[in-house]
């Protein structure tokens, strides 16, 4: 049996398409489920329905063979014992800094001002911060990142962005672009030293789905 784990949501709705021309077909949906391991049509393969950022865990403990994690995700919990061979190029974004549309963030950094950075992201912001030799205060938050400079919370924040609709209707404006985000295929490292002939097979039919084998 090979146990995949993925996130419900954005992750599940793209990955779904890639999965179908790899012939996997779940037996039922995640948003209509409430069951979190689902059946799918082949009986040696079954969908573990996770947190976005508990993916990677499930799959470095082995409790998971495989998975689906956003670049995001990966980047700041680290990827020891994952091996990653397969950008699928879904649930693309990007991580950005992003300030409120009256702010002057050229002159905050040129005048090495210290700023406080409200973010979910703490590791991305910190190496980028600290990578322009800006002096930073951070704030861990959870979500809703885009509240946090309308009510004075803080000076910036390190968020994702697609279309920049959330930014725009927040009063918000991108100002730095940090890295490009998509989901990546994750595989449990010893997993794939142990089980070669199960898990290499659906990495293969993977990678040609997603137009990268
Ligand atoms: O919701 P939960 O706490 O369970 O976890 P999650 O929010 O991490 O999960 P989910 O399903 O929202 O996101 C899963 C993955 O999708 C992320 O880890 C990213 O790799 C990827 N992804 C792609 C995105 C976006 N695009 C995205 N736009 N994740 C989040 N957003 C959010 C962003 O944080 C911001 O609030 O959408 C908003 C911006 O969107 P625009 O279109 O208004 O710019
Ligand atoms: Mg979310």
């Amino acid at each position: 049996m090979m146990t995949f784990a993925l996130s419900k949501g954005r992750i599940f709705d793209e990955a779904l398409p890639l999965l179908k021309s790899a012939g996997i077909s779940p037996l039922e949906s995640p948003e209509s489920s409430r069951k979190l391991i689902l059946a799918t049509n082949r009986p040696d393969l079954r969908l573990l329905i996770v947190r976005a950022s508990d993916v990677p865990t499930y799959v470095q403990y082995g409790a998971a063979d495989l998975g689906i994690a956003g670049a995001d995700v990966l980047a700041e919990q680290g990827s020891e014992g994952l091996v990653q061979p397969v950008d699928l190029g879904i649930a693309r974004c990007r991580m950005s800094v992003a300030v409120p549309e009256s702010l002057d963030y050229q002159a905050i950094v040129q005048r090495g001002a210290r700023i406080r950075v409200a973010t979910k992201y703490v590791q991305i912001a910190k190496a980028h911060f600290a990578a322009k030799g800006m002096h930073i205060d951070l704030i861990k938050l959870y979500g809703s990142m885009e509240l946090a400079p309308l009510v004075g919370l803080a000076d910036v924040i390190v968020d994702l962005v697609s279309t920049g609709g959330t930014l725009k209707a927040n009063g918000l404006k991108e100002v730095e672009k940090i890295s490009e985000v998509s989901a990546r295929l994750i595989i449990n490292q010893a997993a794939l030293k142990t089980r070669p002939e199960q898990l290499r097979p659906l990495m293969e039919s993977l990678a040609r789905a997603a137009g990268r084998g």
